[in-house]
């Protein structure tokens, strides 16, 4: 009697582990080490097995960003396909970027084939032998938390699984597999490749006691403060630590944030300066902060305690990082915040104390919030910054919107309030992040309003004529802001920064950070059929904001604003 065995090639069995491990999505970007994926894809495909997308991405830098950014929405992991050595070259930054912010993915790339002949799937062009690499791994392997290569063909279940449960472990962050071609062309049995996972990942609760100590320092403390860099959790834990800083009166700033942990027009926001919060307080709660002030800025006091909370509080992957911490504990930022509010709920509350420091806040931060909006003024009948940030606010203000700046939009003078609204670059600050983390996003949340913000040099990094056509191609109806002032500003801020009084800084044109003349961003955008505008006039703005989110809403395209900024 004839077996009636479905076979695939391991480059499709690769699809239906990665489905039965939760992974929705693989951002593809394909060449000579494809054939046996994409005629695997096209088997399993024939067979009704049960799938994740593979979606072709034109630029592996947005295959990485995509994944980011549909991570940032969703909570779970996915995966990105590249192109032997010269893809993963291209995505590096991307991992990069993913392994500053603990985003877990899983990354794989073919390896070009080790064997000239006499094998299936041996060299067949010369690239054959041009990619291949004594260690390819090592292009990510300082960004990644596991790297391996796939030896046997039947070892694709076990090694994504393993993959999976790493990149998904506390604290999480990027893996990478290569997969050589010659044994992704072997045929495996495509029965048991939808088997729950074997491996399941590890959640790192907070240590009861260092929490209860926190705790104990807090309730205590006379003037407590809360530097947050990565938000506060998941949607739960965000809404408590809101609940929580106003119940006990301690500030929260938001010293360059990549997340939002609190509304910004919260009584307890403080603001993006961390310098007076610092001179005051006696006990400074780190939250999940790399960087968590400038040290030949900022300065602790002396006696102040400091506790540094997050997956990896000390951040034991960056070689050089020594923010004094009198108390670390490791475990997920939501579990970690649930458990120091439910220690504290069981405390003495000095009420009058609490209730003064309360009121002191809300005033701060009310004139913090009016000198903010104040400032957001055009200069000279020319835009600013901090004025697309104002008015973008208010444009979005009843809108369930999430806003991605790379050195866009500023968070404080841009109104944000909920859980997931606001998401700046990574501190790697690897450019061209925003546009495709955006395209991530509305992939996850398609009724949702991306909107992606960013200087024109973050622009150009992103690849827009790849995220343009991606937009169209899938149907991601994001709203892109580009805030054009013609150069590289942050890098002319630096020389001025470092040399304030140097021959560059007098002089009015600063070599190496000019990108004039400007391209027409908007022929770019329309060259994918997206509604562009140029705005220079501040009058302009707001009509042309609410004009580009009608489009995004209503015809459901993607929309650019060229914004001619000072
Ligand atoms: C991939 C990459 N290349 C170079 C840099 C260095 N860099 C940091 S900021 C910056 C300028 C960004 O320009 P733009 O997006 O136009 O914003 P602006 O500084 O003008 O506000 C550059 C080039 C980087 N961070 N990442």
């Amino acid at each position: 009697m004839k077996e009636d065995r479905v076979t695939v090639t391991a480059g499709g069995a690769i699809f239906p582990r990665l489905k039965a491990l939760g992974v929705d999505y693989v951002f593809a970007n394909s060449g000579t080490d494809f054939p046996p994926i994409i005629e695997g894809l096209a088997q399993a495909a024939a067979a009704g097995i049960t799938l994740p997308k593979a979606l072709v991405i034109p630029h592996e830098h947005a295959a990485m960003g995509m994944a980011h950014g549909y991570y940032l929405m969703t909570g779970r992991a996915q995966a990105v396909m590249l192109h032997t050595n010269v893809g993963l070259a291209n995505g590096a930054t991307g991992a990069i970027n993913a392994a500053c912010e603990h985003i877990p993915m899983i990354l794989m790339s073919g390896r070009t084939p080790v064997t000239e002949e006499g094998r299936f799937g041996a060299r067949t062009v010369p690239i054959g032998w041009g990619q291949e690499m004594r260690d390819q791994a090592a292009l990510v392997r300082e960004a990644s938390k596991w790297d391996y290569e796939l030896k046997f063909p039947e070892q694709v279940p076990a090694l994504l699984d393993r993959a999976h449960a790493i990149a998904t472990t506390t604290p999480k962050g990027p893996v990478y597999l290569s997969i050589p071609r010659e044994v992704l062309c072997e045929e495996v049995d495509a029965t048991g490749l939808d088997a729950p996972p074997s491996i399941r990942p590890g959640r790192i609760a907070p240590d009861p006691e260092a929490i209860a100590t926190l705790a104990g320092w807090l309730a205590e403390a006379e003037a407590p403060l809360v530097i947050a860099q990565r938000g506060a959790g998941d949607a739960e834990s965000f809404a408590a630590f809101s609940v929580w800083a106003e119940d006990w009166g301690i500030a929260v700033c938001s010293w360059w944030a990549t997340h939002l942990a609190i509304p910004t027009d919260h009584p307890c926001h403080v603001g993006a300066d961390p310098g007076p919060g610092l001179r005051l307080a006696d006990v400074v709660v780190v939250l999940d902060c790399l960087a968590p002030w400038m040290p030949d800025k900022h300065r602790p006091r002396p006696e102040a305690k400091i506790a540094h909370i997050g997956p990896d509080p000390i951040f034991s992957r960056f070689p050089v990082r020594n923010f004094r911490s009198d108390l670390s504990i490791v475990g997920e930022t939501a579990q970690t915040i649930l458990a120091l509010i439910a220690a504290m709920d069981q405390l003495p509350r000095q009420e009058d104390r609490r209730a003064a420091r309360r009121r002191g806040l809300a005033a701060a931060s009310q004139q913090t919030r009016a000198a903010q909006i104040r400032a957001a003024s055009p200069e000279n009948g020319r835009i600013t910054k901090s004025y697309v940030s104002r008015v973008l606010g208010e444009k979005l203000e009843g809108l369930e919107s999430t806003v991605f700046s790379e050195l866009g939009t500023l968070l404080g003078t841009l109104l944000r309030r909920d859980h997931r609204s606001w998401f700046q670059e990574p501190h790697s600050g690897g450019l061209g992040w925003s546009f495709p983390a955006a395209l991530g996003a509305q992939l996850a949340e398609p009724e949702r309003l991306c909107v992606a913000t960013m200087g024109d040099g973050s622009y150009m990094f992103a690849n827009p004529v790849a995220c343009h056509q991606i937009a169209e191609a899938l149907h991601l109806p994001v709203l892109v802001i580009v805030l054009n002032n013609s150069s590289w500003g942050a890098v002319r801020e630096s020389v001025k920064g470092l040399y304030p009084d140097g021959t560059a800084a007098k002089n009015n044109r600063m070599p190496l950070t000019s990108l004039a003349p400007s391209p027409d961003f908007c022929k770019v955008a329309e060259a994918s059929r997206a509604w562009a505008r140029n705005v220079a006039d501040p009058d302009e703005l707001g009509v042309a904001v609410s004009e580009a989110i009608d489009v995004v809403r209503n015809e459901r395209r993607c929309a650019l604003l060229d914004v001619q900024i000072v």
